[in-house]
């Protein structure tokens, strides 16, 4: 049996809210354990397999599914640094209980230990969250994002088909509202017809109609879930909300001078991470497979995510010139910007930044080869067929970005002052 130092040192890492779980985990070990220890402690729990289970979504949905009952497998890469902590708070050892959670090291692009892994499991339901997912990264890497997104999703098809387990497993794919593009109509919607604009984009396209194809050929029960954006406290660090509300966060605790953007003009429908899961699960527990997008129907630009988060802190902004030239200045403080802190040695700072101060400037380097300017769903299948509605508002999500942000930014700032290393992270 795989030991991991977590295991051998009976760490067991705290349970705590996910919500939470985003700023003080760095660092955790990870929760590897082999396929047999289960069988010992599970009655008949569904078992669900989740590729792509230390990102974001693979954290949140990992949660709701243990929630459930569920006894949950994931699939992490291998890393030369631990890459779990947004799942460590779902761990437990081993010696100390009946663990439901176990993860396994595997890659979209290796066909054989997706085929080993998916014999161990034998899930009920897989979800194949897995995916080289960041648009602009895709240009510089799109053999791989290729190999990953597209074929990887046919891998899992495959071995289903090996395995002959089409008629046992339901199966979740990824899909995403990038495949509208250059959207043909306003909103999107399932009928909607498809115009990627990346190779990312272009990738997930061929995962969507090989699930689309799977399901017709062979009777899996597969659907494809067109998500549009959703974020939250434990979002990647370089997608544009997350890079906002951190920036924003630091900004007010003088760890940061300026935030750098790209295109300012482009617009979302962003919704919350937590809320877009249910809606995975939902799509799998229906009697017929089928494909829906999920959204909140609210959009928003990217100008206005600064704005908002901002102000959050306490701070108005206003925007100056236009293109590369356009910035955000400081126009007004307010009583939030002097808001205490958690710890009361942080009250002390003094604002490196005062009104007419630039915070915010346009880096072409941020902008793409080709744009995806405009997204707006039209979720109302889901919300017939599934029920489902997006609970979180705009602002709330914002909120909760920031809050979270802040107490990150504040353990770095105490551990700054107090002469201990804080992590540079360059985009
Ligand atoms: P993240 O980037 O946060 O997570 C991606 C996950 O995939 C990580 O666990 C990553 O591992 C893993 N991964 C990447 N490449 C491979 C590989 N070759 N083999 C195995 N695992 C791999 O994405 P999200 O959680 O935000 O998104 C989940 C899925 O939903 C993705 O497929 C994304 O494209 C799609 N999507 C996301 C939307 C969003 O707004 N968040 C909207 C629509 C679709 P590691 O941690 O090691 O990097
Ligand atoms: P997106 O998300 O490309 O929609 O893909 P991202 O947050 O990266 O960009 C959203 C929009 O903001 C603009 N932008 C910037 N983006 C980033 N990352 N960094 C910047 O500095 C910046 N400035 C402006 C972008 O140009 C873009 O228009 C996300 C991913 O989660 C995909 O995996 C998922 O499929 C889609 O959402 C739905």
């Amino acid at each position: 049996m795989k030991r991991n130092r977590q295991q051998e040192s009976g760490d067991k890492a705290p349970k705590r809210n996910i919500k939470h779980s985003t700023s003080n985990i760095r660092g955790r070990t990870s929760s590897i354990q082999h396929p047999t220890s289960i069988i010992q402690h599970s009655s008949h729990p569904r078992v669900a397999l989740i590729t792509g289970i230390t990102g974001q979504d693979g954290a949140y949905l990992a949660e709701f599914l243990l929630n459930r009952g569920y006894v949950v497998h994931g699939i992490k890469r291998r890393s030369s640094l631990f890459n779990t902590q947004r799942v460590d708070h779902l761990y437990v050892d081993i010696h100390e209980g009946h663990p439901r959670f176990f993860m396994h090291y595997g890659d979209l692009t290796d066909a054989t230990n997706l085929i080993r892994i998916i014999q161990e499991t034998q899930p009920d339901e897989i979800y194949n969250l897995a995916a080289q997912s960041h648009v602009q990264v895709s240009f510089e890497t799109p053999e791989y994002t290729a190999n990953a997104d597209a074929l990887g999703t046919l891998r899992l098809l495959e071995a289903l088909r090996i395995l002959n387990m089409t008629k046992k497993v339901k199966f979740y794919q990824a899909s995403t509202s990038e495949l509208f593009g250059k959207a043909r109509e306003v909103p999107q919607k399932e009928t909607t017809p498809f115009y990627p604009r990346s190779p990312y984009g272009a990738a997930k396209l061929y995962a969507y109609w090989i699930v689309v194809n799977y399901r017709e050929a062979y009777g899996i029960h597969a659907s494809n879930g067109i998500l549009f954006n959703h974020e939250s406290p434990i979002r990647g660090e370089t997608f544009v909300t997350r890079k906002i509300t951190r920036a924003a966060a630091r900004i007010k605790l003088g760890l940061q001078k300026k935030l750098y953007l790209g295109n300012l003009n482009a617009k979302r429908d962003w919704g919350h991470a937590r809320d877009f899961v249910e809606a995975m699960w939902l799509m799998l527990q229906q009697k017929e497979p089928d494909d829906y997008v999920i959204a909140t129907g609210e959009q928003h630009s990217v100008r206005e995510f600064v704005d908002a988060a901002f102000k959050e802190i306490g701070i108005g902004l206003e925007w100056k010139g236009s293109g590369v030239k356009e910035r955000g200045i400081v126009k007004s403080l307010t009583q939030n910007s002097k808001r205490k802190t958690q710890r009361r040695s942080l009250d002390v700072i003094q604002h490196s930044f005062e009104k007419g101060d630039v915070l915010v400037k346009v880096d072409p380097r941020y902008f793409r080869p080709t744009e995806v300017e405009t997204l707006l769903g039209d979720a109302s299948k889901a919300r017939k067929k599934l029920g489902w509605k997006a609970k979180v508002k705009f602002r709330d999500l914002v909120k909760d970005m920031v809050r979270e942000d802040l107490v990150e930014a504040e353990r770095d700032h105490l551990c700054r002052t107090e002469g201990f290393r804080v992590m540079k992270f360059h985009e």
